[in-house]
């Protein structure tokens, strides 16, 4: 039996070393990779048997000719020179009747590779296709973090271990980032407490010491209300706001005042004796650690809440303490030259940007010239971007040429045109960085591809001759880039040993000893006041908000990452599209743990199964994971609800800012299955 190395390829900021057992040229086994400082030997669930997912049944093996109507899962298999050629003459027809910019890339984050997930930009730069704005994730998250710190590295996760409060805010850390819970609970052996501010009481609550539920949408305010404390009662490290802040005397002069804990009660329903004492522990507190999820940065007003956040560490003087500070999400872009990759270059002159989260309306409503062609790679849009009816309708279209490069027959996949097998992470060659704490590594294929699978790096290179694009730069292997990218020594790691990377082993980024107070921004201090923004002193401002009676929170499920993992029979096969509600709200309408029910809005009309639970707040309902249809009681899933409106910075997601109203099903619904 051989052990190699590789690393967790999904979107989640653990990004984890593996160990691959292989026999007999087959992965047998996965376990966490011990060596790997975060990861330290230990699995989600889902990886720890992703042979289950390499060795699906339900893997693609080969191209496929869509053979009857868009979305009946239909197809014929063919070859790949088949498959290349006519994606070849659909495109040239295209481009001669409606120019490139008829063509739109979609893709995500299936894979975070820094190779195969940035392959298709060169490509579709070349060919001068519209561009996509990735934003679905949380880059109102990001504004916000970089309207206060500017370029300012985040703290190291084992900061927590020297923290005394830990504060989980708006993150399902159990579910979403399950290695800070090796610190954080050995944070509590040694005394350290524990909170959790969330909108419903999740499972992470159980490891917490207090559990604070606000309203939808109103953790700007509760900052506020805590920050109006913190002044009122003289408990600001007054220190080191005039040594390190800008802007404090004006956020007290003119926006604390508005923002008395009576008033921020009323926002928030977190009651004022609550919100005062939060104040007072917190600035108790030696060195509070924030840990701060992208929940409540999908909301319209996400940028400005995330924003005003970030400036409660400021006040108590939290940075220059070893524990102390706010995490939001760790940025290593700068570790590698990722222009090697993507090339923006190539692209003459510009092209329209279209948001992905409003693909509906691009496939729906563009002209001038129209999308007439949708490429779609790691991604899955009809589960995971909003306003699915409009995605539909978009998909539907007969004069749209459609083709998905996917593992599995997703939802998106049935609406193809032409569908092409990707390879698994374990079959392709990447170099991984990770959002959640700063190793990074390097990854070799440890099996041959399974079918006729190809890795988005092969395919590009393979469209691109085919589209006589004759640039040698899509000629080479994969593993060729890597080592160019790795043999131009970025600044960050020009004094390092990266020698562990080319042997797949992790290897922690450095960082300088004081990294955490110096702060990058145009002042050099912590901008509390920050002059280039539209309003610059933090306040709070309202979400989107619909016109129905609850509030829909739809986070991640434990067992899901995002809408992948959805093949795995061994994780999904109960408590799937399940809307959880409050015993009260559940009575008010007379509805029945377990029944099927139908939650609905202007934009859509979902069937879930019920479930009653005091949970759940009134005025809430919860819904978890990104179940693929075929999981669902009805033809829909969760994101029939939401909306494609944009944050109010940085063009983000708003997945839960959506209210929706909950009735009994009746069996006649047009969105139950036949
Ligand atoms: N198992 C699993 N892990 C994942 C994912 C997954 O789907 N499944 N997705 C991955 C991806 S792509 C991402 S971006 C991250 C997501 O991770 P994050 O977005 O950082 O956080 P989540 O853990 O999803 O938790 C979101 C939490 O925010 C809460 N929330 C919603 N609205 C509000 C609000 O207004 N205020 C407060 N205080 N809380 C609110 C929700 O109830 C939920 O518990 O996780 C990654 N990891
Ligand atoms: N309602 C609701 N919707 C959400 C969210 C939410 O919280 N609620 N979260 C949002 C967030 S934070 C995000 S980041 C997005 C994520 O959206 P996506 O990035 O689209 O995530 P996935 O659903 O995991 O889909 C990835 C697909 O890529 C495929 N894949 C994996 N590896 C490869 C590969 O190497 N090559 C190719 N060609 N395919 C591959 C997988 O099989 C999978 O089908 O979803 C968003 N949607
Ligand atoms: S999904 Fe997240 S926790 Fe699970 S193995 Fe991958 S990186 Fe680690
Ligand atoms: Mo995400």
């Amino acid at each position: 039996m051989q052990v190699l190395r590789s690393v967790c390829p999904y979107d989640c900021p653990d990004t984890c070393g593996l160990l691959i057992y292989v026999e007999n040229g087959r992965v047998v086994k996965i376990q966490g990779d011990p060596e790997h400082p975060f990861t330290r030997g230990k699995l989600c669930a889902k990886m720890g048997h992703y042979e289950k997912t390499v060795y699906s049944p339900y893997r693609l093996k080969t191209p496929l000719l869509r053979s009857g109507p868009k979305g009946s899962g239909k197809f014929t298999p063919i070859s790949w020179e088949d498959a290349l050629d006519r994606i070849k003459l659909s495109w040239h027809e295209i481009i001669a009747k409606y120019t490139a910019e008829a063509i739109l890339p979609y893709s995500y984050a299936g894979t975070l590779g820094l190779v195969q997930r940035n392959a298709g930009h060169a490509f579709f730069y070349s060919l001068g296709a519209s561009r996509l704005d990735r934003t679905i994730c949380s880059p109102a998250k990001g504004y916000g973090w970089n309207a206060v710190m500017g370029e300012t590295m985040a703290p190291h996760t084992n900061e927590i271990l020297q923290s005394d409060l830990i504060i989980l805010w708006g993150i399902h850390a159990l579910a979403t980032n399950i290695h800070i819970m090796q610190d954080i609970a050995a944070a509590k052996k040694q005394g350290a407490k524990v909170w959790l501010i969330d909108t419903y009481t999740t499972t992470t609550a159980k490891t917490a010491d207090k559990v604070f539920i606000v309203r939808p949408g109103t953790d700007g305010a509760l900052a506020l209300g805590m920050m109006h404390v913190i002044a009122r009662e003289n408990l600001a490290n007054l220190d080191f706001i005039r040594r390190f802040v800008q802007g404090y005397d004006e956020l007290n002069l003119t926006v604390l005042p508005s923002y008395p804990p009576e008033r921020v009660s009323e926002i928030t329903d977190v009651p004022t004796p609550i919100i005062e004492e939060m104040a007072r522990q917190y600035a108790a507190a030696h060195a509070p650690f924030i840990r701060l999820g992208s929940g409540l940065s999908r909301y319209g007003n996400g940028a400005m809440t995330v924003r005003t956040i970030t400036c409660l560490p400021a006040l108590v003087g939290a940075w220059n303490k070893p524990g102390g500070g706010l995490l939001a999400d760790i940025s290593t872009s700068s570790a590698f030259n990722t222009k090697l990759i993507t090339h923006e270059e190539f692209q003459e002159g510009t092209t329209r940007i279209i948001n992905m989260n409003k693909l509906g309306q691009a496939l729906n409503e563009l002209t001038k010239p129209p999308l007439m062609s949708l490429y779609v790679y790691h991604s899955n849009p009809v589960a995971v971007a909003p306003d699915q009816n409009q995605v539909l309708r978009g998909l539907a279209r007969n004069d749209l040429f459609t083709v998905v490069h996917e593992r599995f027959m997703t939802d998106t996949a049935k609406y193809a045109d032409i569908v092409l097998p990707a390879t698994a992470s374990l079959e392709h060659s990447d170099i991984y960085r990770a959002y959640g704490h700063y190793t990074v590594q390097r990854a070799y294929p440890i099996i041959p591809p399974i079918g006729q699978a190809k890795s988005n790096w092969d395919v590009f290179s393979l469209l691109a001759s085919a589209m006589g694009i004759k640039k040698s730069f899509f000629s080479q292997s994969a593993d060729n880039l890597i080592d160019s990218i790795l043999g131009e020594n970025s600044p960050w790691l020009k004094n390092t040993n990266i020698q562990p990377l080319f042997a797949g082993r992790p290897l922690e980024l450095p960082l300088a000893t004081d990294y955490k107070t110096r702060f990058k921004t145009p002042s050099a201090k912590i901008e509390i006041l920050n002059p280039k923004e539209d309003c610059p002193l933090p306040k709070y401002t309202k979400p989107h908000s619909d016109d129905a009676a609850f509030w829909l929170i739809n986070s991640p499920d434990a067992r899901l990452l995002n809408s992948s993992f959805n093949e795995r029979t061994d994780l999904t096969a109960t408590n799937k599209m399940v809307l959880q509600m409050n015993p009260g709200d559940a009575d008010t309408l007379g509805l029945m743990n377990s029944q099927l029910i139908l939650a609905f809005n202007k934009r859509g009309e979902v069937i879930f199964t019920l479930k009653i639970t005091d949970k759940i707040p009134p005025g809430v309902v919860v819904t978890e994971g990104i179940w693929g249809l075929e999981h669902g009681p009805g033809n829909r899933s969760v994101n029939a609800l939401t909306s494609q409106r944009l944050t109010d910075k940085g063009n983000g997601s708003t997945f839960y800012d959506v209210k929706v109203n909950v009735k009994p099903l009746v069996k006649e619904n047009r969105y139950a299955k036949k």
